[in-house]
């Protein structure tokens, strides 16, 4: 995951920041693949519907590279095109967390220099989302990706609830355990499930009066600060999150709470 910004980057030759496309072999020739599924058996007007549905996306000069019959009256397909549509990269603004990077052993004296006891974290996969893998990563001691987990650091005491645990379960953890930070991970998010569970768990938390005292920092495949932020939670980490760069958040921003 990087967190710095890519406002400044010095782009390759021929790249105009505020006109940015796809490239496929030449710059901004536009050349996208595309693959999707149509519910009609596959044959030359399956072949025909995908390139038109293609065209009608915007995609210049559709051509199928790839099909399968799926069977049971159902086409797959690869398709190329090229994308005519532009984007000005340079007016892309994304909230970021705001921390410094910092390893396990950084992270550890600069605990031992700012706390005098541990600090509680609380960790669960929501709702009906049985997806343990990305919350395991973040806390188990064997870590992910080359760092440890949150349970490796001896400057923090934690509780990994698993999955498929109920916002009124997890609550009650947190205020029992006295949670500095709880850790939410949510996977699936069909039907917007992810949303509606985690805003829950804000309105609940809030409702028991402890919010004013607990970091809420939720993460998943899909999540991404600026979501986490309007779901009213103080942080959100996605794809690549290292253990690292939850425990040196919480880290940070505790100590940055506590001064002002
Ligand atoms: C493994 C897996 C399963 C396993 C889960 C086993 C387990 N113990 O976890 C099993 C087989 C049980 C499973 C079941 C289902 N699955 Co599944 N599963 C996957 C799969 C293949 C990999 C997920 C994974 O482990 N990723 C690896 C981890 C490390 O990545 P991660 O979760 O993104 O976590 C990282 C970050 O996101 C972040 N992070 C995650 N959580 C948190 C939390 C915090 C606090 C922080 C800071 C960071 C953080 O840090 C992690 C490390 O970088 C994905 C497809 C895929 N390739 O992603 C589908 C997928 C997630 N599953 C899916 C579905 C639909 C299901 C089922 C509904 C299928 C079904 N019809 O039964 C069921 C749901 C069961 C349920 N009740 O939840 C869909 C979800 C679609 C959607 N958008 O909602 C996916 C995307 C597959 C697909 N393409 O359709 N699944």
């Amino acid at each position: 995951m990087n967190m710095e910004s890519t406002k400044n980057a010095v782009f390759p030759k021929g790249v105009d920041p505020t006109r940015i496309k796809p490239y496929g072999d030449t710059m901004n020739d536009g050349q996208v693949q595309l693959s999707f599924s149509l519910p009609v058996p596959m044959g030359p007007e399956a072949r025909e519907a995908a390139r038109r549905i293609a065209g009608r996306m915007g995609l210049k000069e559709p051509s199928i590279y790839h099909e399968t019959d799926l069977g049971h009256g159902f086409s797959y397909f690869i398709v190329y095109g090229k994308c005519t549509h532009t984007i000005d990269f340079s007016a892309i603004v994304v909230p970021k967390i705001d921390m410094e990077v910092m390893g396990f052993h950084e992270i550890e004296h600069f605990m031992e220099k700012h706390f005098d006891r541990r600090i509680r974290v609380v960790g669960a996969c929501t709702g009906s989302d049985a997806h343990t893998v990305g919350i395991d990563a973040i806390m188990d001691m064997k870590g992910y990706n080359g760092e440890y987990g949150l349970e490796r650091y001896p400057t923090f005491e934690t509780i990994n609830m698993g999955s498929q645990v109920s916002n009124e379960t997890l609550l009650a953890r947190i205020v029992e355990f006295k949670a500095d930070a709880v850790l939410v991970s949510q996977v699936v998010t069909q039907k917007d499930v992810h949303l509606s569970n985690l805003a829950e768990l804000v309105d609940m938390v809030e409702a028991q009066g402890v919010r004013q005292d607990l970091l809420m920092i939720c993460g998943g495949p899909r999540i991404s600060h600026e979501v986490a932020l309007e779901l009213g939670f103080d942080a959100g980490f996605g794809p690549g999150t290292k253990p690292n760069h939850v425990a040196g958040y919480i880290a940070q921003e505790l100590v940055r709470r506590r001064r002002s």
